[in-house]
């Protein structure tokens, strides 16, 4: 192994590595192994992979345990599910474990590969009328959609790169080495095939939960549990800010993370994802254990007839009959039942063909006389409720910018100067400069600085390769931004914390630099802004729902927005581009209804409504890189949504 064999493995797992590290491993007797080994164990905090991290005698010691000795030999369940969030506490033997929730096949599925559900493209999906006004000086969003992305990045992705999708986006629980280690038990077919009767939830005989919850954090440098963010751990962190433009960060994992990768507290993960989104739906229909499905009395009305029944389950697994009817598994805490989806009701069809794996939906319909397939009539998502209201009372505007990419070479820094000025209130626009004097808010949701080692072959396009130096920078940019605004920022995928989300606010080390106004929160946060909800995620997941979900493309990004509302979470399949931590609580379900939802990654702007609920994605500052030549994909850098909190009205700023 080489240097740039070993850079380019820690780089998939989302951490960067010091040239001591690098030569610490070099010169070991098994570099390979020995890399698997760290990563495997670094704690979930570490950023930067040190020498102090390469520890020669726990992996002596871990060969005799765990024979993680040989790259090439079949894998144990730990070799397999190595990386952040798992452990060597592992059991190493346990099938399960790696059937359920092996991401590298799962990444392979998301990325197009494998394909799991059969997608239906005509199927048209609802979107409420953008309100978005036109100004003079100022666009609306759909002045500059992009008029053609030409392919999806799925359809047109080189293999070679979607492999290294598949290697870094694994991350949390995948194979660190690609290709190194086979998975010898999986069956690609069909996820349910060889799984337990309840994987989601934990089967009979599975390891107990542990006695006591490791928290998986240290004091590093890295770490950002210390003074900046007083947290009361009773009320899960609940930090007000106060002020003349006040914000309340309601929930975030930041200093809250408890996960090391055990088997239980995926389970614990699952539980608590289809406990709060399967009593959303309760509210909506009278819903049995699946279970109980199987008695034949239940199934039976009085007058011996079949009686309709409801249940409420997670997706297992999607697959098509040869009549091209669906079937969908269902999984809740007490077993698993098939339902039959058939062709000829068009609508519920075509909602099916919609649906991911790991959702949580309700089914209602009769169950065949053997009691092994429900028929649906009915499928229910979580959806937000029409009765929701938008909360009114607030004054002044908030805007919304993400992908700030400080530090690339393709950084648009004129236009980002210009922004700046005008954040000032110095445009030379009068209309220009009275918006400015309503700014109260500014909320960057991700990628604020372009990072190391994201992207294979990224330094070629960087202009500062030192990732405190980016930061320092972005620091520098963000003391021009007028004190009275609240800056609120919130990590991405190209940031300096760890890869699987749900992602904590930037370390300490990083914040000092910013001035006093500047209010870190994790990835996802649910944040007030002085009465107005907003929910800032980054959005990495909209990569997974327009591969997965008919209609949703990159030129419209708040319509991968509106799928995650409906299914009230914002990464509903696990185990795809998302490496998702398993935490205790969900941090994805969407609960409650914010007012406004703001994402970025994909680097196109879109703004939608549904349902009183806001949908903004915003754009970037960071025009096309190679990778998206590539793949054609046309970013909308320089342009800025700048929504009025009273009414709602989105106005979109150019600055380019
Ligand atoms: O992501 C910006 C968008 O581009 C997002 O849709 C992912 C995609 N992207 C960009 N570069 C790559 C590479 N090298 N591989 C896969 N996908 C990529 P951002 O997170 O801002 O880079
Ligand atoms: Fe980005
Ligand atoms: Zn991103």
């Amino acid at each position: 192994m080489n240097e740039i064999d070993i850079v380019r493995a820690v780089t998939e797992e989302g951490y960067q590595i010091s040239p001591q590290a690098v030569e610490l491993i070099k010169l070991s007797n098994s570099p390979e192994s020995l890399l698997k080994y760290i990563l495997s164990t670094v704690n979930d905090c570490v950023f930067v992979i040190e020498s102090e991290h390469v520890d020669l005698k726990g992996f002596e010691a871990s060969k005799t345990v765990f024979g993680i000795v040989s790259g090439t030999s079949s894998g144990t369940g730990s070799q397999i599910a190595s990386g952040k969030t798992a452990s060597p506490a592992l059991e190493p033997s346990d099938p399960y474990m790696v059937k359920t929730f092996d991401p590298s096949l799962d990444a392979l599925k998301g990325s197009g590969l494998i394909s799991r559900v059969e997608s239906d493209a005509s199927s048209a999906f609802e979107v409420s009328e953008s309100n978005t006004k036109i100004e003079p000086n100022i666009l609306s969003s759909k002045d500059f959609a992009p008029d053609s992305i030409a392919n999806s990045i799925t359809n047109i992705v080189p293999a070679s790169i979607t492999g290294s999708i598949a290697g870094s986006i694994a991350g949390s629980v995948a194979d660190p080495v690609p290709g190194s280690v086979s998975n010898p038990v999986y069956s690609s077919s069909s996820r349910s095939a060889e799984k337990p009767p309840s994987a989601f939830f934990g089967y009979p005989g599975s390891p107990s939960v542990p006695s006591s919850n490791r928290v998986s954090s240290t004091d590093s440098l890295f770490s950002n549990q210390g003074n900046a963010f007083p947290l009361n751990s009773r009320d899960e962190g609940v930090r007000y800010i106060p002020g003349r433009n006040p914000v309340t960060v309601f929930s975030d994992i930041t200093g809250h993370s408890t996960c090391v990768g055990e088997y239980m507290q995926f389970v614990q993960y699952f539980r608590d994802r289809y406990s709060r989104l399967s009593e959303i739906i309760r509210n909506r229909i009278n819903a049995r254990p699946i279970e109980s499905l199987k008695r034949k009395s239940f199934r039976r009305g009085s007058g011996g007839e079949t009686e309709e029944l409801s249940i409420i389950g997670m997706v297992s697994d999607i697959s098509s009959t040869t009549n091209g009817h669906k079937i969908l598994s269902l999984e809740d805490p007490t077993g698993s039942f098939s339902v039959l989806i058939r062709n000829s009701d068009k609508e519920l069809f075509e909602l099916a063909c919609r649906l991911l794996l790991d959702e949580v939906i309700g089914v209602t319909g009769s169950v065949t006389n053997d009691g092994k397939l429900m028929l649906a009539t009915k499928v229910i998502q979580p959806d937000v409720p029409n009765s929701v209201q938008r909360r009114t009372g607030s004054h002044g505007k908030a805007v919304l910018i993400s992908d700030v990419h400080v530090g690339s070479s393709q950084f648009m820094e004129d236009a980002w100067l210009d922004f700046l000025d005008f954040l000032k209130g110095e445009s030379d626009s009068e209309d220009m400069r009275e918006i400015a004097s309503q700014v109260r808010y500014l909320v960057v949701a991700g990628d604020l600085v372009d990072g190391i080692g994201i992207y294979p072959d990224q330094e070629m396009e960087l202009d500062i390769l030192d990732i405190y130096e980016q930061y320092k920078k972005a620091a520098e940019y963000f003391r021009e931004v007028p004190e009275h605004i609240r800056v609120i920022i919130s990590p991405g995928n190209h940031d300096a914390v760890r890869q699987a989300e749900p992602q904590p606010a930037l370390p300490e080390r990083i914040c000092a630099d910013f001035p006093e106004n500047v209010t870190f929160v994790g990835n996802p946060a649910l944040v007030d802004l002085d009465g107005v909800q907003i929910l800032i995620y980054h959005g990495r997941s909209i990569d997974d729902l327009v591969a997965s979900v008919p209609g949703v493309s990159y030129q419209e990004p708040a319509g991968a927005v509106l799928e995650m509302l409906k299914r009230r979470h914002l990464a509903p399949t696990y185990g795809s581009r998302v490496s998702i931590s398993p935490e205790k609580k969900d941090y994805f379900i969407i609960d409650p209804v914010p007012d406004i939802i703001h994402t970025g990654h994909v680097h196109t702007l879109g703004v939608q409504r549904y349902k009183n609920v806001l949908l903004v994605n915003s754009g970037t500052w960071q025009a096309q890189t190679e990778f998206q030549k590539r793949v054609n994909l046309m970013p909308v850098p320089a342009r800025v949504p700048v929504v009025d909190l009273a009414d709602f009205d989105v106005k979109i700023l150019a600055f380019d």
